[in-house]
Formats: structure tokens, C-alpha cells, sequence
């Protein structure tokens, strides 16, 4: 599908574009070298409606839909994908999920916050023993009174150290499989919360990726998202959505890409020309353009559908399979385009190779969207 956007759409694209270009892009490779929290990138994305993008304007968001809201992270993405996964998980993981199962106290108490920026987001669901398969997860919240006590070990966690907010996923009930997990709004600092080891990433280096280990950690029973036992639901709900932003985020990796490959191209003589008049170059160019578009339009059309209150959860899985696999392909090539200038720091596209690699991990396996995918073409909802 082929979608036409609104001139509200491209306005949003356009005004995220300017700004990511020209405020957030200068410093990436910097935070990357460092590992530098971009904390003041967001705190102008919030400023700018970009970390409640998708929230009504009741609560303190800006009421975009999800077709602005993935143009618009797809342009950050271009400029800093580390800046790009913090705003993704935010938005589509997190606010997503109290604005959909959240009680009207919790949205007053902590999604007007979310919205503008003054807390991040960050959803725990992963754990050291339990990725693809969530439901092995060993995390427990047990009722004592009007509280829970959680305890377990929550892995690989976006934003861990500088969320204000955690979603954690717990077993409430050890017998229930699906149904016996839940999810509880925990804020950093919580008593019996702490941040544990802070990963050493090959890319989105300025992103932290960091351990969560919950001991005896006691919250209120209001702190219940959704039902008891809606934990898995909740989470598989969120990953729907979180996906459509990692084919955003791939997208806008795969143009930087390009757009530097293509640059280095017009620059660089080699047997007396401009490499960029080769056919062989010219070709591999026409690939990667093709690509990132039929990645861009599986990303549109998921956003579509999800703006149209259909099941979109087999798009969103095709959409994030499709464009983290063409985002690895495009910023191959872009490294081969610059030959031995495309293995140094210096130039950008190292940077995206690197940054790329996760694309097909996290949120789900290149296999896991395999399994969706399969399972709704044959309806039969088979695991591995
Ligand atoms: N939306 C809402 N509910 C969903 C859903 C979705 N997209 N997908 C599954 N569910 C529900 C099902 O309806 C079912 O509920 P009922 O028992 O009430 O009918 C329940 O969840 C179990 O569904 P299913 O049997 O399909 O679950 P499986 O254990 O077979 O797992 C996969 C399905 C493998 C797809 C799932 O575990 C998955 O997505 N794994 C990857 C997790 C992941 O992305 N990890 C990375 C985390 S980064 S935060």
C-alpha cells in the first residue's frame, strides 16, 4: 500500500528534520565515543511535543498520530539512532501502554509526566534466562496486603539508569502461563530497586542498556497496570507497536547511509573519474534507494493501519523483519562504497554499520517475526 501523506504529516517531517539535522547530528559521533546519555536531546524533543507525541493533548501530549509519529523518529534516527531508541521506547513502549491500560489516577500521576519529558520511559520484560520467550521469565510480584513484592532480574533493559519510570513484567501467579503475568509501574528509586551491570555496546553506544534487579521491592498495589494476569498482553500489545518504531528507526539509519554513501561517491576519484560514474556503484545504489523505500512503505502502511484501529500486528512484525534486514544490507554497502575510509571513525558510516546491528534483535528476533508473521498467515499460533 502506497500512502499519501497529509500536509500535516509532512509538516511535522519536515520541522523534526531541521532540527535533528541541525541540533541533534552534530554531536552523535561524540556520544557515541563517549557513551554520553543524550539527555539534552531529548529534553528539546520534549520541549519540541516529541516524547508524548502519540499522547491526547488531555494528557499533556500532542495528540499526532502514528504515521507523523514514525516519520518523526525515522528523522531522528537519520540524525542519532542512540537519541532515537530512548525517544522509540518512550513513546511507543511505554506511554503506549499506560495510555491504553492505564487507570485514570495512573495517567494523571504518571503519563502527563511521561508526555512532557520531566520522567523516561523504559519497559523491563527481558530477563538473562528469558528473551524470545517471555513467558520463562522468573520475576515474581507477590500480593502482601495493598502491596506487591517484586523480586528477579530484569536484563538488557533500554534506558534502565536514566528512566523516571520502569514497566516491569512479573509472575503473579506461577500456573497461569500467560495469564499469570503482570505489570506494575515501578519509579526509579523505588525501595528494593536497583540499576545493575551497564552494558558495553557495539552500537547505540550512547544509549544505556543496563540490568534491573528488583529485591523485596514493595509497590503499592495501585501500581498495577492494567489487570492482574494482562502482563503478557500488555507486553506483546507494546511490542506491536515498539516494532513499527524500530522499522523507523531502520529507515532512518538506512538513509543517513545511503545519503553519506552517495556523498563519498561524488567526492572520490579513483582511475580518473568520480567513482559515482561507475555503473557497478550506480547499480548497488539503485538497490539500497529501492530498499529503504519498500522498508518506508511497510513502515507507512503499519502506522495506517494502527491509525485505523485495525489489527495491525502482522505488519508491524513485517515491517521491522523487512527494514532491520535492509538497514543491515544498506549500511554493508555504504561501509564497501568508502572502501578503507568506511572501517575509520571518521566517517559516519562505521557508526551506522554498528548502530544497525541491533535492529534485528532487539524487540523481537529477525526468527520471532518470522514466527508472528507464519502463525497469522496459518492462524494456528505455533511457537518455535
Ligand atoms: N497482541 C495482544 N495479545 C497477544 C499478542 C498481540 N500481538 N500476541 C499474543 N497475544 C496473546 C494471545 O492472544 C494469547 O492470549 P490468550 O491466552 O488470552 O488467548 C497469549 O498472548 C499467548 O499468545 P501466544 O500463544 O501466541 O504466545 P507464545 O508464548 O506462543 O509467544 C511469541 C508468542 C513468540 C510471538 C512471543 O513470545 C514474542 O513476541 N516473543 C518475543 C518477545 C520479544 O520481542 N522480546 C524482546 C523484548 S524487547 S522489550
Amino acid at each position: 500500500m502506497s500512502i499519501q501523506l497529509t500536509d500535516e504529516q509532512l509538516m511535522i517531517q519536515s520541522m523534526v528534520r531541521d532540527f535533528a539535522r541541525e541540533v541533534i547530528a552534530p554531536t552523535a559521533a561524540e556520544r557515541d565515543k563517549n557513551k554520553a546519555f543524550p539527555a539534552e536531546n531529548l529534553k528539546r524533543l520534549a520541549e519540541l511535543g516529541f516524547m508524548g507525541m502519540m499522547v491526547p493533548p488531555e494528557y499533556n501530549g500532542s495528540g499526532a498520530d502514528t504515521v507523523s509519529y514514525v516519520l518523526a523518529l525515522a528523522e531522528v534516527a537519520y540524525a542519532c539512532a542512540a537519541t532515537a531508541v530512548v525517544m522509540s521506547v518512550h513513546n511507543s513502549i511505554v506511554c503506549e501502554s499506560i495510555l491504553r491500560y492505564g487507570s485514570e489516577a495512573q495517567k494523571q500521576q504518571w503519563l502527563k509526566r511521561l508526555a512532557v519529558g520531566e520522567l523516561l520511559g523504559a519497559f523491563a520484560l527481558t530477563e538473562p534466562h528469558a528473551g524470545s520467550d517471555p513467558l520463562r521469565q522468573s520475576t515474581k510480584a507477590v500480593r502482601d496486603g495493598n502491596d506487591y513484592v517484586l523480586n528477579g532480574t530484569k536484563r538488557f533493559i533500554t534506558t534502565a539508569k536514566n528512566a523516571g519510570l520502569i514497566i516491569v513484567t512479573a509472575k503473579t501467579d506461577e500456573v497461569a502461563r500467560h495469564r499469570g503475568i503482570s505489570a506494575f509501574i515501578i519509579p526509579q528509586g523505588a525501595a528494593g530497586l536497583a540499576v545493575g551491570h551497564l552494558e558495553d555496546k557495539m552500537g547505540l553506544r550512547a544509549s544505556d542498556t543496563a540490568d534491573l534487579i528488583f529485591e523485596d521491592c514493595r509497590v503499592p498495589a495501585e501500581n498495577l497496570l492494567g489487570s492482574e494476569g494482562e502482563g503478557f498482553k500488555i507486553a506483546m500489545t507494546a511490542l506491536d507497536g515498539g516494532r513499527i518504531g524500530i522499522a523507523a528507526q531502520s529507515v532512518g539509519v538506512a538513509q543517513a547511509a545511503l545519503d553519506a554513501a552517495v556523498q563519498y561517491a561524488k567526492e572520490r576519484e579513483q582511475f580518473g573519474q568520480s567513482i559515482s560514474k561507475f555503473q557497478g556503484l550506480r547499480w548497488i545504489v539503485a538497490d539500497m534507494a529501492t530498499e529503504i523505500e519498500a522498508g518506508r512503505q511497510l513502515m507507512l502502511s503499519a502506522a495506517a493501519m494502527k491509525d485505523r484501529g485495525v489489527n495491525f500486528s502482522m505488519q508491524a512484525s513485517m515491517a521491522k523483519l523487512y527494514a532491520s534486514e535492509m538497514v543491515n544490507r544498506v549500511t554493508a554497502r555504504a561501509v564497501q562504497m568508502h572502501g578503507g575510509y568506511g572501517f575509520i571513525r571518521e566517517y559516519p558510516v562505521e557508526r551506522f554499520y554498528r548502530d544497525a546491528r541491533v535492529f534485528t534483535i532487539y524487540e523481537g528476533t529477525s526468527e520471532i517475526q518470522r514466527i508472528v508473521i507464519s502463525n497469522h498467515i496459518f492462524q494456528d499460533k505455533r511457537t518455535p
